[in-house]
């Protein structure tokens, strides 16, 4: 059992990791880490952003395709916590100066009108959702080489840094087969179903419930939910203009800085 002095110093290396956009090896190559101590690891890495003024707006589930499972490794459906400040706005541009090695993929949000249970139906969650919105994730490891195990990633926050909105719509009746395309510079990227998020991203919206409460922080009224990428993310680079798209729900995108050329 890990006690609250080496949760806080891994937590502070995975965070300080994120600040200085400098990788560091998988937590798993020196320590064994339990699923348990891995979520208490990130409450700890998000307690150090709570305590910079970010304040906690949903969470983001993570391994709900094939795709991402084949892609990264891990088989598990896991969570990770979105701050405010990792936001973007659509059509905003970012720095790739903020990150280490960053991907974008195409995702589903939902956003709550009511707090979930951990044992929540797929009819109860429908009822809670408020609306849905076109969603592009920015993942970006703290591991070197994108490289880590199921716990090294949960200790990660999902490798959550960044998330951009469509804007909302209602929720459809139907969530099943709507197409997801990412974009960049107009050129299709990837290409899936929203059924490749567990069959039914609804489904997704009920894993959440059960993880976050489970992990002591229910789904609260008004926050977001992602419901995972469809596809595998593909990497961020500098000047390139990124755009998904969710058939029958809208779009998003962003841009990223060319980079800055030094002086002569
Ligand atoms: C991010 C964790 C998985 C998703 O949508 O499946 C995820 C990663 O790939 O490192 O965000
Ligand atoms: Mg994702």
């Amino acid at each position: 059992m890990m006690n609250t002095d080496q949760i806080d110093t891994l937590a502070q290396a995975l965070d300080d990791a994120s600040i200085r956009a400098v990788a560091i090896p998988p937590l798993s190559k020196h320590h064994a880490v339990t699923i348990d101590e891995a979520y208490r690891i990130q409450q700890a890495t998000v307690a150090r952003r709570l305590a910079r003024g970010e304040r906690v707006v949903g969470i983001k589930m993570g391994f709900t395709s094939r795709a991402k499972m084949a892609q990264m490794g891990v088989h598990e459906q896991i969570f990770g916590q979105l701050t405010d400040a990792m936001r973007v706005d659509n059509g905003a541009s970012i720095s790739l100066a903020h990150f280490i090695h960053p991907r974008g993929e195409p995702e589903l949000a939902f956003l709550l009108k009511r707090s979930l249970p951990a044992d929540v139906t797929e009819d109860e969650a429908r009822e809670a959702i408020q609306s849905v919105a076109a969603a592009i994730e920015i993942v970006d490891s703290r591991y070197e080489a994108f490289k880590f195990s199921l716990t090294d990633v949960i200790a990660d926050n999902a490798s959550a840094v960044g998330f951009v909105l469509g804007p909302w719509t209602a929720c459809p009746a139907q969530l099943l087969g709507l197409e997801m395309t990412l974009t960049i510079d107009g050129e299709p990227r990837q290409l899936g179903s929203s059924s490749e998020i567990l069959g039914d991203p609804l489904r997704s919206l009920v894993a959440a419930a059960r993880l976050a409460a489970q992990a002591g922080m229910p789904l609260q009224a008004g926050w977001i939910v992602l419901a995972g990428a469809a596809t595998s993310a593909e990497a961020l680079t500098a000047g390139s203009c990124v755009d998904a798209r969710v058939k029958g729900i809208g779009s998003v995108g962003f841009r990223v800085h060319a980079e800055a050329i030094p002086a002569a």
